[in-house]
């Protein structure tokens, strides 16, 4: 059996999906800028999946989308075009952040920061979320923007983002986040909430990897990244990537209809898993279940490094990962445990294990035996376990890491 437990890094394209895009390759080629047939011929297709992307996230002006080419491309240009039109043409000279954002937000703000941004990185509480009070406590009258991701890629941890959006409402200030790990996969609704941008991308629920799309409430004005064409208004030049956008709108329609019932499939699989894993001693899950992704855990396991866990759970044919894949080739501490206050020591044992709803039953109970015999197999040769004595049953309790 293989199973795969790392979809927060990115999922399997759905075959109906592939479908979806198949004709787009090789028969409607032409490009959808072009005034002949060729052209033309992919335009019910593009305003069909336009459609499928605006009633995913209850959009509802038909130009606040743009597609882009990831996630990372989105955060990249809200932030930078914040920069030049707010900072280098405005009056503002401040963005609001979080510790445990993506590195696509964190290194952008970094190189914001070296030409001259103020950057605030807000800490997150032990529950790995940052608090509505804390937001509002750091926004002056120089904030150009607040940058708060919609969930944690690494812990599932979702933040207040009603709350945040209504505190940027009052103060007047711009609000982003980054909902890469939230849309298809939990519901978002662009009308009950008060947000300027989100940022997005297909491969996350069952899309294409090479697509992704930045929302602007209102369309309003935004100093496009790149520069070129007249594509997308102007605001994104570029060829339109139409087998991607296809598939990207199916993978949405696909991801959202009847949503709850594909949480309550999925949360009853991870709590399940969950419930198995914490049964072993010294073993932590970050964050109350409850306020997370249904499908994600990030569980420490005293005594077992994750770089050896992961090897072990690879070799039976069990993918997961230690968090974020961009960062997993250092074997640095996870960055977010240490963020929410976890020793040096837990906070490089941290696994990831994020399910989708391909997951199967099966899966699960495979999973639950390999991974109670990889703990076991390798704190028999950990010598920093051998040297303490396990202490408390795990519970999932709120991030009881110290
Ligand atoms: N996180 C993970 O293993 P792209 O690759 O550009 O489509 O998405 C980037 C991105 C942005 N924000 C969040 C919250 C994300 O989780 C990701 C992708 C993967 O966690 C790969 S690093």
């Amino acid at each position: 059996m293989q199973v795969y437990l790392d979809n927060n890094a990115t999922t399997m394209c759905d075959p109906q999906v592939v479908e979806a895009m198949q004709p787009f390759f090789s028969e409607l080629y032409g490009n959808p800028n072009s005034l002949h047939k060729f052209g033309t011929a992919s335009h019910p297709a593009l305003t069909k999946a336009i459609d499928q992307v605006y009633a995913a996230i209850n959009a509802n002006d038909k130009d606040d989308v743009v597609f882009t080419s990831c996630a990372t491309e989105s955060n990249n240009w809200v932030l930078k075009s914040i920069w030049t039109d707010k900072i280098l043409n405005g009056d503002k000279n401040h963005i609001v952040t979080t510790e445990v954002e993506h590195p696509s937000i964190l290194s952008t703000c970094r190189f914001l920061e070296d030409q001259g941004v103020k950057v605030t990185y807000l800490p997150v509480n032990d529950q790995g979320i940052v608090e509505a009070h804390t937001v509002k406590s750091f926004i002056t009258e120089k904030t150009a923007l607040v940058s708060v991701m919609w969930a944690s890629n690494e812990t599932g941890m979702i933040n207040p983002i009603d709350e945040i959006g209504e505190i940027c409402k009052a103060k007047g200030v711009l609000f982003h986040s980054d909902a890469v790990q939230a849309v298809g996969k939990i519901p978002v609704d662009l009308q009950a909430t008060h947000i300027d941008f989100i940022s997005f991308s297909a491969h996350k629920f069952h899309g294409p990897k090479g697509i992704g799309a930045l929302y602007i409430k209102n369309s309003q004005a935004l100093t496009p990244l790149l520069h070129g064409g007249e594509h997308m208004g102007g605001r994104r030049s570029g060829t339109l990537n139409v087998p991607y956008i296809v598939g990207m709108g199916k993978a949405m329609e696909l991801a959202t209809t009847n949503i709850e019932a594909k949480i309550a499939s999925i949360r009853a699989k991870r709590d399940r898993l969950e419930d198995a894993l914490v049964e072993l001693s010294d073993t932590f899950v970050v964050g109350d279940r409850d306020n997370r992704t249904p499908n994600t855990i990030l569980i420490s396991i005293r005594g077992v490094e994750g770089e050896g866990m992961l090897w072990d759970l690879n070799n039976g044919q069990i993918g997961a990962s230690t968090g974020s894949a961009c960062a997993s080739a250092d074997l640095e501490a996870n960055t977010v445990m240490l963020a929410i206050g976890a020793d040096n020591e837990l906070a490089h044992t941290g696994i990831r294990l994020s399910l989708s709803r391909f997951t199967t039953d099966e899966e699960i109970d495979y999973t639950i035996e390999h991974f109670k015999n990889a703990v076991a197999r390798l704190r028999a040769i950990s010598s920093s376990f051998a040297l303490q004595a396990p202490t408390v049953g795990g519970e999932a309790a709120a991030c009881e890491i110290h």
